[in-house]
């Protein structure tokens, strides 16, 4: 049909279409691609991990990231399709993702608010949290990046079920953020680059968010996001901000990147994809093609970054 130029990655889909390219894209890869179900949603929507490797003996080094935390930040998900099938397609192909792939697993959460994102397509476009019922108030809701153990509930973060940055009744009250959490724990020595992908506002931000307290590493950390924001510049033309969050940015205390550094990974980042703003949380299909690139050359920047320590 030459009405539709643009190819499946260049469109935004709704979450039974994510589900089902899961599946048909493991099927089709099954020699890189392995499905895991890490646990399930407030309303039972699976959670299901990509494990993506290359050649070589189990078990390596792992990468994490994840996609699609907050429902209306689109661009999240439709990048971790984008790097599972770019990942897939070029092994054996590119040299950098084959000697990412050859030195380490990765493991790819594309949806991990499937209710929120499920919802964001059909009742509000602007949705941000989870879907989970409070006992006593009808607001609905936690913001799964504030429900993290990571000085949970402080400055930042709201105790009101009512507001966007609801932290939830506990840390880890959410089923997605203790799922995430206890896949990571149960792997924590693999484990040696966290990533959580979000939109929008061009960024890549690195520990501390919930302090504005500076890591140890803080000076590596800052380097490796210098050298990944200036391939973006270069190669893309675009500009990446990057910095310690609570002290570059703004002050979000559980969240899932402080949370994983805190455990032991020392590599941890979360990205802000496209756009500074012009169309913000709503950028068009037309646009994915160039932010999933760019930030594709920032994900490969800083895994080698990994390998390389
Ligand atoms: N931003 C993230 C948030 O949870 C973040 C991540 C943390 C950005 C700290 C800047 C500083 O607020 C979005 N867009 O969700
Ligand atoms: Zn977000």
């Amino acid at each position: 049909d030459p009405r539709s130029s643009t190819s499946y990655y260049e469109r935004y889909h709704p979450l039974e279409d994510i589900y089902h390219w899961i599946n048909k894209t493991s099927r089709e890869y099954s020699e890189r691609l392995q499905v895991i179900l890490i646990g399930s949603s407030v309303e039972k929507q699976p959670l299901f991990v990509l494990k993506l490797s290359g050649k070589g003996h189990q078990p390596k080094k792992a990468i994490w990231m994840d996609c699609g935390i907050h429902a209306r930040e689109w661009i999240s998900p439709a990048f971790c399709m984008w790097f599972v099938q770019y990942s897939v397609m070029f092994y054996n192909q590119h040299s950098d993702i084959t000697e990412i792939l050859d030195k380490m697993d990765i493991y790819v959460l594309p949806v991990m608010n499937p209710d929120g994102y499920k919802y964001s397509w059909i009742e509000n476009r602007m949705w941000r949290k989870n879907r989970s019922r409070n006992v006593d108030n009808a607001c609905v809701g936690t913001d799964l990046n504030r429900n993290f153990d990571a000085n949970w509930c402080t400055k930042g973060s709201s105790d009101n079920p009512c507001d966007e940055t609801y932290c939830g009744r506990f840390p880890e009250s959410e089923p997605e953020a203790a799922a995430v959490s206890n896949f990571i724990r149960s792997r924590k020595d693999l484990v040696k680059l966290y990533l959580s992908i979000h939109s929008y506002s061009q960024m890549l931000i690195f520990p501390y968010s919930c302090s504005y307290q500076e890591v140890p590493n803080h000076q590596e950390l800052y380097e490796i996001a210098r050298e990944a924001a200036m391939k973006i510049k270069i190669h893309y033309k675009n500009n990446y901000k990057f910095g310690a969050g609570a002290k570059s940015f703004y002050l979000a205390p559980g969240g899932s990147d402080d949370w994983a550094y805190n455990l032991g990974i020392d590599y941890s980042f979360t990205f802000e994809l496209q756009d500074n703003g012009r169309y913000g949380f709503l950028l068009p299909p037309s646009h994915i093609s160039k932010a999933c690139s760019e930030a594709l050359t920032a994900v490969k920047s800083i895994a080698l970054s990994v390998i390389k320590k």
